[in-house]
Parts: structure tokens; sequence; C-alpha cells
């Protein structure tokens, strides 16, 4: 640890911990005496006895500068609003240490306090400048390589570091996924974008540890190699203590991870380059060759408060700041440059007087720069659509050996067998989907020895073997981290959520992760995936609310997600070929729900007719986005706009209603629910003499009222209209569910009532 001068220990109460971070570094150099080596050759020992050379010090060194003044640059120019975000990585600069001593082709999904790894990955390819690039991102620049300018994140694409969100410990998912991938691609054939041997690498701060998000990745990794299976994946902890103004309990992380089995643990010290470089290698090569999940836990500390706006005086005593301030790990690295004889105190001071210059140099440049200056810009990256590469992909047949192969000979093909229910033609559908794309994986609780607790996978293990089709462990969340890794490493996931309840307790990973990921990485990185989900109410004697969950509303609104509900097979056939091709296309994170009520029902009218089972879609037979089926597209007396269960009940219904109003009616199935194709609904409300909408979901905030908007909008308000809905209430077991839930009887009835206006 560095030897504070009494002098600087004393300093005054001042209010700008940033001033007098800086003021300390000036001061430590100006004052420090001590006995100085002669320097060490660029490949000898910064110091006796470190692992660490004199090149790679002068290098670290740098980095460690170069964060810190990008921090001090942006608490002076946030106040005058050429910079937007204060959040920095003052007393975590060890961290360059990590990024030394991995590559720039190990997938880093990076903690904010990521200056200093960032500045020294930057080393690792030619023509970059951390600096620029940086200060770009910091002004909310267009030109911001990492996002262009929707999100100060430490993101970018020739370096592997995929951007991240705020969300504390969100990434921990999706980074053991991409460790879990980049092992998987060998047993499946794939070609990784990256070496072979590539580890992915996480960090998070010691508070973050404690969530649930980074709990379920860390065992995770542990189930994973507690079966001998690899999880190249380095956790990083940077421990500095603290979490906005919570104290992390005194040794609570080595004490939480030190023996934990499966998850190999590693203590290095990031406040000293000279010591903790050893320690850091010792890591990052276990990881390495062990490929086994590998905890550094990596001593930080914290410094200029959590944010520019932490006034830590005003909640912390000025001794304990004073003391955090002595720890700075810049004056550690001071005293090591000036002991080893690398350099003398001008030089340490005009190299940093160098580096304050450039950022605020870089800074200046980067607010001269264009901004994000129209909402089509802002969402450009958001929901990229090829509509004639999507058809074209979703309607490719060259696999037609593979199809013989799986399916066992042409009179086997599904086209050539009579029509089947939904649970069938999914079925069938998946192993067509399987067969074509050599790189999707299906996965997810249950759904391989068993084919899924409604049988809907059957067949697929045996078919496509363990490695392409195979249970997880029980958590939403690392299903959904574990798509976004292989997405990452350019596979197709298939991740099944065995019910829409359990979606909702692991929805952060689809809401803010997956959807997010084009958004904020201005395209630059994409995660397609193709959730599947089974769902919605009516299921007959098994029942009560987890497993009718019929509200979609959490998918609704989030910015960039398509999701479609098939009420038939073969709809569900050819919506599964779109979904897919959109996300081998255009990267899209999709959700397509399966009525679980439907997934065995064979007749539409009466008992046997066998009308709501159809015949398998040829491949070369797909579905447009947005594209809904109308049912008695001349009927205009009445349109019933409805999805899912509310199909074959409406078909049904309206024969009534044929029978009572002797009006025509016409049912629309939206088929696509997120987004709502408001032109279609219009055209179709704009033919109605009157509407009924039926949504099985919750009265508020669902379905139904998306499309009411529409249809107001389109100015077909004055239509005589009406929903039929879910109640706002939890679903009740047995019978008493059908009280909860729209019903035939209920939509004649709203018929009737339209009728009498
Ligand atoms: C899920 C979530 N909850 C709360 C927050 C608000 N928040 C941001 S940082 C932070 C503290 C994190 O502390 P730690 O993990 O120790 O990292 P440090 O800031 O100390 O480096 C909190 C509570 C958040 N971003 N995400
Ligand atoms: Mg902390």
């Amino acid at each position: 640890m560095s030897t504070i001068p009494s002098a600087i220990s004393a300093r005054h109460k001042g209010f700008n911990r940033a001033e007098i971070v800086d003021q300390n570094f000036l001061e430590f150099v100006q004052l420090w005496r001590g006995e100085v080596h002669a320097a060490p050759r660029d490949d000898e020992p910064v110091l006796p006895g470190s692992a660490l050379d004199a090149r790679g010090f002068r290098e670290l060194f740098e980095s460690q500068i170069i964060s810190r003044h990008l921090d001090l640059m942006a608490r002076v120019l946030r106040v005058q609003n050429k910079v937007f975000y204060t959040i920095g990585s003052s007393g975590h600069e060890g961290n360059a240490m990590v990024a030394r001593l991995t590559r720039h082709t190990d997938p880093a999904f990076l903690h904010y306090r990521s200056g200093a790894f960032m500045a020294e990955r930057f080393r690792k390819l030619p023509g970059m400048d951390p600096i620029v690039d940086s200060a770009l991102s910091f002004a909310a620049s267009k030109d911001d390589p990492a996002s262009g300018g929707r999100h100060k994140v430490w993101g970018s694409k020739p370096l592997w570091v995929l951007p991240q969100t705020s969300t504390i410990a969100s990434h921990l998912p999706k980074a053991l996924g991409t460790a879990v991938a980049i092992e998987q691609a060998r047993r499946i054939g794939h070609r990784l974008p990256i070496p072979e041997d590539s580890i992915a690498l996480c960090s998070f701060g010691d508070a973050s540890s404690n969530h649930a998000s980074a709990q379920t990745a860390f065992n995770t990794a542990a189930w994973t190699a507690y079966q001998k299976l690899p999880a190249p994946v380095l956790f990083v902890c940077e421990d500095n203590g603290i979490g906005i103004s919570v104290k992390t309990p005194a040794d609570w992380i080595s004490a939480n991870f030190r023996n934990r089995t499966n998850l190999d643990y590693f203590f290095a010290d990031g406040l000293d380059l000279a010591d903790g470089y050893a320690q850091v290698l010792s890591a990052v090569q276990h990881c390495r060759r062990t490929r086994r999940p590998t905890f550094l836990h990596l001593k930080t500390t914290r410094l200029m408060g959590h944010a520019g706006t932490d006034f830590e005086i005003e909640w912390r005593s000025v001794e304990e700041l004073v003391a955090v301030e002595a720890s700075d790990p810049l004056l550690r690295s001071a005293a090591i440059a000036l002991q080893s004889g690398l350099y003398s105190k001008d030089a340490v001071l005009s190299l940093y007087e160098a580096m304050r210059t450039r950022c605020f140099a870089a800074a200046e440049a980067a607010d001269a720069r264009p901004r994000l200056s129209s909402l089509a810009e802002v969402m450009k990256p958001l929901a990229p659509y090829t509509p004639p590469a999507v058809k074209a992909e979703a309607e490719r047949t060259d696999y037609p050996e593979q199809r013989l192969f799986v399916f066992g000979g042409e009179a086997k093909l599904p086209e050539n067998l009579p029509p089947r229910h939904l649970a069938i033609q999914i079925n069938q559908a998946l192993h067509d989907l399987l067969a074509k794309y050599p790189q999707a994986l299906l996965y997810g609780e249950d759904v391989a020895q068993k084919g899924g607790v409604y049988t809907v996978t059957k067949g697929l293990y045996k078919t496509f073997k363990g490695a392409r089709v195979f249970n997880t462990l029980l958590d939403e969340t690392m299903i959904l981290g574990l798509a976004q890794g292989y997405a990452n490493m350019g596979m197709l996931p298939l991740p099944e959520i065995q019910y829409l309840a359990y979606f909702h307790n692991a929805c952060d990973q689809i809401r803010g992760e997956a959807a997010s990921l084009q958004f904020f990485s201005n395209d630059q990185y994409r995660n397609p995936i193709v959730m599947r989900v089974a769902a919605l109410g009516y299921q007959k004697g098994f029942g009560g609310h987890f497993h009718n969950d019929n509200s979609i509303t959490a998918l609704r609104d989030i910015p960039g997600l398509i999701a479609g509900c098939a009420s038939r097979g073969d709809d569900a056939a050819m919506m599964l070929r779109t979904m897919m091709a959109l996300a081998k296309v255009d990267g899209r994170v999709c959700a397509f729900l399966e009525p679980i009520a439907l997934y065995m029902t064979k007749d539409l009218y009466e008992p046997g007719d066998g009308q709501w089972q159809f015949a398998y879609p040829a491949p070369g037979r797909a579905m447009t986005l947005g594209e809904g089926r109308i049912y008695n597209e001349a009927a205009q007396d009445l349109v019933v706009f409805t999805f899912g269960n509310g199909v074959p009940m409406a078909l049904r219904a309206a024969r009534a209603i044929e029978k009572e109003q002797g009006w025509q009616v016409r049912v629309v199935d939206l088929r696509w629910l997120v987004p709502l194709n408001d032109a279609f609904i219009a055209a179709q409300a704009k033919q109605a003499k009157r509407i009924l909408v039926l949504d099985e979901g919750r009265k508020s905030a669902g379905v139904g009222e998306g499309v009411i908007t529409a249809i107001a909008e389109a100015g077909c308000g004055a239509t005589p209209m009406k929903r039929v809905v879910g109640a706002d209430t939890f679903t009740p077991l047995a019978g008493a569910a059908l009280l909860v839930l729209p019903g035939e009887a209920e939509i004649v009835a709203a018929a009737r009532e339209l009728a009498a206006r």
C-alpha cells in the first residue's frame, strides 16, 4: 500500500472530492521520497519480484491515468452540459490488469467502472483511441462508436465488449451463457466468431454480487462444472466495499465466495499493479486452461462518490473519506513508477497533465459533434426489418435431405400426412427448423427426454441429440441468459419457458437485456432469439392462475420485441418459420406464445368434427410479420378481433350470433400481437358495421386496449364497438376460472347489446 504523507491525509474538508483526488495525486508525486532503483529494461520486472514487466507497467499506468482523467473531465464538463454521465472508474483502475491479461476476442460484459479496462483493451488493436471514443460516448454524440449516442456504455464491436445496461448483475447470466456457448459450439459443429479457447469475462461490484441475477449465474456455473461440463467464465468482482451508500459487511465477498464448490476463487489486489498482476494472471490462466468457472475477487476502492451527484461529504465522515482517498491505486502506481526508476517526478506529472489535456480536448471535440436529433435516428437500430430477406429466409427450402432424414422418408413428411392439431404441428415445425438450421438449439425445463410437459418437443432429443436439444436447470432467468449467450456466439436459440407465469419472473432478461441490445449497440450486436412460451388460459382439469396465465401485458411494451400467438397448427408452423427468419436476418428477439388449451384441440363445433386440425404447410410457406388471418372475409355486420383461444371461441359464437341476429360475422385472428399491426386492424375496422374485441387477457392493459386504440385512431370510433375481456383478477382453480375468462355466451350477449344500440 502507498504511504500517504501526513500533509495530504490532513487535507481540508473540501466539498469537491474530485478536485481533492486530483490534487492528492499531484502533491503525492511532488512530495514523494524514497529509494529509486536503476530503471528496468522493458522485459524486466517493474519492481524486484513482480510478475509485471516494465513495458506492461508503463502501459497499465497510462491506461489508469486515461481512465482517471476521463472521470475528472466528466465532473467538470457535466455542469457545462457537455457530458451526460458521471459514474466513474476512480479507484477501480486496477481492472486494467484484467484487460491486459485477457484477449480482445474474449467477450467482455463489463461493470460501469471499467474505464481503465477499456483503455487497456484498446491497445490490443491498432489505430483505436480510447480517449476519443470514450469522449464521444460521454458526450452522447451520434458518432459514439459504442451506442451511437444512446447510452453511456462501455462497448466496442472490434474489441468484443458487448454494451451493458445499467441494471446491475443482469449481464452475468448472458456472460455465463456466452462461456457455455463457446464450448458447446464444438459439440454441434458450429464455427465460432472468436478463437475456440476464448473465455467470457464479466465484471460487477461487490453489492451486485448479492443480486438474484448474479446468484443464478454463480449457481448455474457451479451446476455446470459439477457435471464436469466446461464453463470458461471469469467473474470479476470489483470489491470496493460499498454499493452507493450501503457498506458491504467486512470480508463478505471472500467469506461468501472463497469456498464455493465449483466456483474457483482467486484474490487479487487491484490497488497495486506490482502485486496484483501475478494474482490476476493466475485467475485468467486458470479459467482459460481448466475451462472452469473462476471467481476473481479484485480489491478496489471507490473515489469521488458513487456518481457526480453523490456528495459523500454529506453522509460520510471526513476521516473516512480521507482514508479511502489515501488508498487511491494511482498513488500506488505513481510510487511504483518513481521507485522503479522508470519515471522521474516530472515525467509522471507531465504524463498526467498530457492525459488531462487530451481528455478535455477530446471532450470538447465530441461536444461539437452532432447528437441524435430526430426520433427516426434514435429508433433506427431498435427493430431492423428487411421484409424481402426475411420472406426469402422463411420460405427457404434448400434442406430436403435433412428433412427426409429427420422425418424418416418422403411418406412421413408432415405435409404428406393427414391434418393434425396444434401440439403435433408445432412439434413437426420444430423438427423442420432444427433440420433447417444446424446452429439452432432447443432447450428448457423438461424438453429433452420427456418431450415437454405437453409433449410438444417429443422426439427432438432423440433426433437431434443432447448437444442441440437439452434440459436446463430450473431457472428461467438463466434459460434466457443462456439464450443471449448462444446468440452472441452466432447460434439460433429456441428457449422454452414452461408457462407464461414463469416468464414473468425472468422478464428482465428479455425486457431489459435481449430486446435492448440492438438499440444500445447501435445494431452492432444482435442476439437473435425465438422464445417459445406455453401460455394462456382455459386449460381443462389443470389450472389455477399460474398454469393459465393469460396476461401478455408485460410483453406488449417491450421496444423491439416481436410476439405472436398461433391458434392453429398450420399458423404455428408458418409463424415459427417467420420468427426464425426474423431472428436470423434481422437479429430480432421473438416470443412465440402457444395456447396450451388448444394444443390438443381437434374439433371446432361438435365433438368429433375434426375441424380444428389443419394440413401441415410444406416448407416454402411462411407468414408475413403482422399478417392476420381472416375468417369469413365477406362479412361486415360484425367483425370480431381476437387471437389465441379467442379464435375458435369466436367462430363458435359467430354461428349463434348469425342465428340470433341474422348477421354475417367476420372473425379476425390478429396472430401478431407485438407490435400490433395498426394498419391491418384499421382496414378491417373500416369495413365493419359493428366491432367486438375479444381478448382473453385482462381488461386493463391487455391487447384489447391496443386494438381499440388502433380502431379509434383509424377514425372508426363511431362504429358500435365492445370489448369482451378477462377480468382484472387472478385466475382461480377449477370451473371458477370460467367466471374470470370470456366465454361464448358473453360474446353472444355482447353482440345482443350491439344490436340494441
Ligand atoms: C437491479 C438494480 N437495482 C438497483 C440499481 C441502482 N444501483 C446502481 S449502482 C448500485 C450499487 C452497486 O454497488 P456495487 O455492485 O458494489 O458496485 P459499485 O458501484 O460499488 O462499483 C445500485 C443500487 C441498479 N442499477 N440495478
Ligand atoms: Mg461496490
